[in-house]
Order: C-alpha cells, then structure tokens, then sequence
C-alpha cells in the first residue's frame, strides 16, 4: 500500500483504516438515527451547525475520533506507547511528525494541525465536493461513501 507515492508502515495503514471507520460512520449516522440524536455524528461534525462539514470541521472531527480511541488513560494527550508498539522506526517517526513542539506528546491541537496538512480528510474532500463549494452536504458525504463497497 503506497500512499503519494511512499510505502505506507503497517502502523500508518492500521491508523488510516480507523480514520476510514470514523468516516464511515459519519456516512452511516447520516442515513438516520434512533431516538436520542446524540448519534448523528454529522450533525457533531457540523461545529458551527450550517448543515455543511467544512475541511477543518471535517479533519477536525475524525482526526479527534481517532485521538480518543487511542488515548487510553484519557489525558488528552498521546504518548508514543499508546499510538504503538515502541521501537518501531516507522512508528517513531509517525509520531514525532505529529510532535510539533517536541515535547514527546501529541495534543489534540497538535494532531488536528497534522491532519489539515496531511490528513486523508485533506484527501478525500475535494472528491466528496461534487458542486465544489468548499463543503460537504449531508447528501454529498452519504453519495460519496454510497458508491463504494468499503469505506473509501
Ligand atoms: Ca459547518
Ligand atoms: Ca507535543
Ligand atoms: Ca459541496
């Protein structure tokens, strides 16, 4: 698996393949939801509540989807244990790229920021924007992932 051109570790894919679940459920809370509307993840998503995802509401919500399934002791802070096995250079390095201030952490913030320069977001969006209006509809996000078997 190669993604711009550069082998993908077999951390990263682990990563993207729980990035590709959280937008997925996206997709999926989107189609209609029980009850308590606590799940429309869309409607989460939407922070400023227009009915689009912009590209930073959209890397902002599945970059922190990802941060809490991964934070395990709940600091609100990633450290190279919890991403991954240590030792792994791939790995290592993953999480260092992320570091911005180096302090041997990964924020909230500090993975948001990644994410809007490199995330899969940054990738998939311009695909989801049919009418290229710089945000995605309810409807585009759900034909987007509609037409396809997986995730992406
Ligand atoms: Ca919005
Ligand atoms: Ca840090
Ligand atoms: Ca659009």
């Amino acid at each position: 698996m190669e993604v711009d051109g550069r082998p993908v570790s077999c951390h990263e894919a682990a990563i993207m393949k729980k990035i590709l679940l959280a937008v997925a459920a996206i997709a999926l809370a989107s189609t209609g939801c029980q009850s308590t509307g606590s799940c429309d993840r869309f409607a989460k998503a939407d922070a400023n509540k227009d009915g689009k995802l912009t590209l930073d509401e959209a890397n902002e919500y599945i970059v922190i989807g990802v941060f809490e399934s991964l934070d395990t002791n709940k600091d609100g802070k990633l450290s190279l244990s919890e991403c991954a096995v240590e030792g792994a250079p791939e790995t290592v390095k993953d999480f260092q790229k992320r570091d911005l201030n180096k302090d041997g952490t990964v924020t909230r913030e500090e993975a948001v920021a990644y994410g809007r320069k490199h995330g899969m977001v940054r990738k998939a969006f311009p695909k989801a924007d049919k009418n290229h209006d710089n945000s995605l509809s309810r409807e585009e996000v759900n034909s987007f992932y509609g037409s396809k078997e997986g995730p992406l």
